[in-house]
Formats: structure tokens, C-alpha cells, sequence
């Protein structure tokens, strides 16, 4: 690799906060360990692929590599290193919350040390001397039809702020490639510093009569997103949780592995963001939490907004299925346990809202589901995703418009994909282009009993 960039931009996080210089000294540090992989051990096996992976959306092929999230098909995710409770207890509380600064978990997933208090504040101070959204960004909204699905407004918002990037100008005044995450973290660090209030414009515009609720600078992004939203306590820790636990979920997933392609071929961050929320706002994927909320209203319509006996959800649980549809918030590509995500929010119910019938109701689908999964005979996991749970908890704050969930799994994720792909770029993670084959081939090495390798 050529020599490393020894001396950070003069951005304004130099100034205020010491996540660049330390986020620097971590690359510093990692790039020998991706270096030596590859230049002495390059050639060593890890995994084989089988015709149904190369068909099949190229399951569980290790074929990615990040140090930020990593997912155990038994455990779950893990956050540099650390279980959902491992993070929520180590990391610095907002004064008076039970829950950490978002700021605090962007200095954990970039650096992968858990920050002070006083990082976690430096870092929120940073954020706010980014936030301010050009105006031309609510132009753009405000252009858009508002029946606009709030996905399609998110995404193009990021992408409108695309002139905004560093990255590009650096790039076309000529950068050596070990300095290509320097300007990648700054473009990031906008753009996460800025989220939270497009989002809430969106939300305020389309549903609430189209009045934004102006930024208080005061407060945290978590208590800041509240706010902005117009939802009162507790629904800033509600944010808090939230956002940290959609953050991340290793590099496979849709939305992660969509904005590292397309970052890796060096498109800026406005580019790639914009293209993993494309790929969020699927129902196989991030859309899922909208499904099982329209799925549970539903059910409580159907019974005039009585809970179903354990029956009468068996019958909906099968008739959804024998629809064709899937049952929204279960099953998953890794894991073949509940998702501890899906616990986590559950424990949060479990103590806020107990009695609340949507979460009664969400509790008999988790005794039921599972066995009626398992009867059906095809998903490989029966157990609940974190779009099972989510949604419930925004309902009982007053967040009813259920099609902008989504968005809100939009701003969590942002916090990974936005650190991965500025590792991407500390690390000159190379252009993807894996190889594809014709269904010619395929047949002909089946029925040679596999490819010849050389
Ligand atoms: N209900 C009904 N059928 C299912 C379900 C489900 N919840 N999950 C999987 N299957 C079916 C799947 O459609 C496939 O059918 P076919 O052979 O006819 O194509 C079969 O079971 C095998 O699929 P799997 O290998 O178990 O799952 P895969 O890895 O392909 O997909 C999901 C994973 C998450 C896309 C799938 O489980 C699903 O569609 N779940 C419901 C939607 C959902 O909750 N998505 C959110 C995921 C989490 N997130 O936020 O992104
Ligand atoms: C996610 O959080 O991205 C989803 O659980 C989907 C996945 O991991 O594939």
C-alpha cells in the first residue's frame, strides 16, 4: 500500500472532537493486518459455492468483510464486539435516560472504543455545527407529490445533497487513495448529522398539516428527532433505542450491502446512502416493520378491534400464508433464533407498556407463529425479526402513519453503512464485481458432478 496519510483535513470535527484523530489512529493501525491478508495469505481458501448459493442470492457465502457489526446465526448481532446489553451498558447515558447518545454509539462503531461522556458530548457538539439541511433539500420535498411514498422523499433528499460532497471534490483535484476515507468521513458525518431533522420534516409535512417543528440545538440527536417530530417524553429514548439497534447488521443484508457496492465504485456517500435506502424500503427487508403493522390492524378490524382468540390467529396466520404472502417480521437470511433486537424491544414493552393489546397481540403471534411456520414447512428460521416488534412501540407514542417506519429504520442504519463505507475507503476495499455464469454452464458442471477448478 502507498504511505499512509499521516495528518487529518483541518475539518471542523479536528476541532471539537477527537473521533477523526482516533479513527485515524485505528486505520493506521488495522491497514498492515488487511495488507498482510492479502498480499501473503490471499490465496487461502474460506468457503466453496454451490449451484442453489448461485442462484439463491448468494446465501451465506463469506465473501465480505467488516470489523463494525458482526451476526451469529444463533446469537445475533453484535456490535464491535458487543451483545445489545454489552453496548446499552457501556455506553455514556444521556443525563436522565437509561439509554446512550447516538453520538456516542457513531464514536463506538467508527473507532470501535467505547468514547467517554465527554467524547460522546464532543462528538454531539460536532453534529450540530453540521445540521443545518440546505434549503433546497425541502424544495425538493416539497415538490414531490405528497401521497409520495416517505422512502422514496428520504432517499431523494440524500441524494439531492449529492453536490454537497467532499469526497467528489477532493477526488477531482487528485487524492492518493490512503487519504480517500478522509474526505468519505467528513461527507458521512454530514449527512448523519443531518437525518434526524429531514426525516422529521418529512414526517411533519406529509402527515401533521405540514408543519416543521424547528431544531433545538440543546439537545441531543435522540431528544432532538423527538422534538422535531412533535412527540413528547418518553418517545426520545424511544429514538434513542431505536436508532441503535437498526444501526447495523454486519454486510450482507440489503441496505449494507447495496450502499458498500455502490460506494465501492467510488461514488460518494449522497450516491451510496440514497441507494442502500432504495434497498431498505423492500418488503423483504426494512418494509417488513409497515407490513406487520398494517398485518395487526388487520386482524383487530376483522374483530372489530377485539384480540383474537388463540384460533381465530391460527386462522389468520394460515390464510396469510395460503394467500401467498409471508408472514410479515418472521424469518430470516442468518439467524435461526429470535432476534435478540426483537427481545430487546420486547423487554422495552415488557416495562412500558405491558397491557397494551397490540402488544398482547404481538406476544400471541411470537407463541403462535413459530409452529405454524414450522408446519408450513418453508422458511428456515420461524422465529421474529426486529420489524415485529418495532412498530407496536411507535403506535402506543403516537407514530400511527405507519408507512414512515421505514424511514425511521432509514436514520438507525445510516449510523452503520455510513461507518462501513468510510472503512471501505481506510481499508481501499477493492471495486465489487463478482462473476456470473449462464444457466448453460451451470447444467454442464452439474452434470460433470462440479467445476473443474484449475
Ligand atoms: N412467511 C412465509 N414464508 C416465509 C417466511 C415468512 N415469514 N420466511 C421465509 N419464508 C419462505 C420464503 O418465502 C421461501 O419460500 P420459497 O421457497 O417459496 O421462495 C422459503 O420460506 C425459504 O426462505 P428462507 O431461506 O427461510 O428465507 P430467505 O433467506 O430467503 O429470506 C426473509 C429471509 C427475511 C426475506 C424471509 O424470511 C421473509 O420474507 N420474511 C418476511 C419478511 C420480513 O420479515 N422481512 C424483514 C427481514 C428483517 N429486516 O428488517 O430486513
Ligand atoms: C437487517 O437488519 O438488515 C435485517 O435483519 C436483514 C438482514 O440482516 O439480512
Amino acid at each position: 500500500m502507498a504511505p499512509v496519510a499521516e495528518k487529518i483535513d483541518e475539518g471542523r470535527s479536528a476541532n471539537v472532537s477527537n473521533l477523526k484523530a482516533k479513527l485515524l489512529e485505528k486505520i493506521l493501525a488495522h491497514r498492515p493486518r488487511t495488507t498482510k491478508l492479502v498480499k501473503e495469505q490471499g490465496k487461502i481458501v474460506i468457503d466453496q459455492v454451490t449451484i442453489d448459493q448461485c442462484i439463491g442470492g448468494a446465501r451465506d457465502i463469506r465473501s465480505l468483510v467488516t470489523d463494525i457489526s458482526y451476526l451469529d446465526p444463533q446469537e445475533g448481532i453484535r456490535f464491535r464486539g458487543k451483545t445489545i446489553p454489552e453496548t446499552f451498558a457501556a455506553l455514556p447515558k444521556v443525563p436522565g435516560s437509561e439509554y446512550p447518545y447516538v453520538e456516542g454509539f457513531w464514536y463506538f462503531l467508527m473507532t470501535g472504543d467505547v468514547p467517554t461522556k465527554e467524547e460522546a458530548l464532543a462528538v454531539a457538539e460536532d453534529f450540530k455545527a453540521r445540521a443545518s439541511v440546505p434549503r433546497y433539500v425541502f424544495d425538493v420535498l416539497r415538490a414531490m407529490p405528497r401521497d409520495t411514498h416517505p422512502m422514496t422523499m428520504f432517499s431523494a433528499a440524500i441524494l439531492s445533497m449529492q453536490r454537497e460532497s467532499l469526497f467528489v471534490k477532493r477526488y477531482n483535484e487528485g487524492m492518493k487513495k490512503t487519504e480517500y476515507w478522509d474526505p468519505m468521513y467528513e461527507d458521512c458525518t454530514n449527512i448523519m448529522a443531518r437525518l434526524p431533522e429531514i426525516a422529521a420534516y418529512i414526517y411533519r409535512m406529509k402527515y401533521k398539516g405540514d408543519t416543521p417543528i424547528a431544531s433545538n440545538p440543546k439537545l441531543d440527536l435522540g431528544g432532538n428527532f423527538a422534538h422535531m417530530m412533535g412527540f413528547p417524553k418518553p418517545y426520545d429514548d424511544v429514538a434513542r433505542m431505536y436508532f441503535i439497534l437498526h444501526s447495523d447488521h454486519e454486510s450482507g443484508n440489503v441496505s449494507a450491502h447495496a450502499t458498500h457496492l455502490v460506494a465501492s465504485a467510488l461514488s460518494d456517500a449522497y450516491y451510496s446512502l440514497s441507494a442502500g435506502i432504495n434497498g431498505l424500503a423492500g418488503p423483504l427487508h426494512g418494509l417488513a416493520n409497515q407490513e406487520v403493522l398494517s398485518w395487526i390492524q388487520d386482524v383487530f378490524k376483522q374483530l372489530g378491534g377485539k384480540l383474537p382468540t388463540e384460533e381465530e390467529l391460527k386462522k389468520f396466520l394460515w390464510d396469510t400464508l395460503n394467500s401467498g404472502k409471508v408472514i410479515p417480521g418472521y424469518g430470516h437470511a442468518v439467524l435461526r433464533k429470535t432476534d435478540p433486537r426483537y427481545t430487546s424491544q420486547m423487554e422495552f414493552c415488557q416495562k412500558f407498556l405491558p397491557d397494551y393489546p397490540m402488544f398482547k397481540l404481538v406476544n400471541m403471534i411470537y407463541k403462535a407463529a413459530p409452529d405454524i411456520l414450522r408446519e408450513h414447512g418453508k422458511a428456515k428460521n420461524p422465529w421474529p425479526n426486529v420489524d415485529a416488534q418495532s412498530g407496536v412501540i411507535q403506535w402506543y407514542y403516537g407514530l400511527t402513519e405507519y408507512d414512515f417506519y421505514t424511514v425511521l429504520f432509514g436514520v438507525g442504519r445510516a449510523l452503520g453503512v455510513l461507518a462501513n463505507i468510510t472503512w471501505d475507503r481506510a481499508l481501499g476495499y477493492a471495486l465489487e464485481r463478482p462473476k456470473s455464469v449462464t444457466t448453460d454452464m451451470l447444467e454442464k458442471w452439474a452434470a460433470e458432478g462440479g467445476r473443474k477448478l484449475a
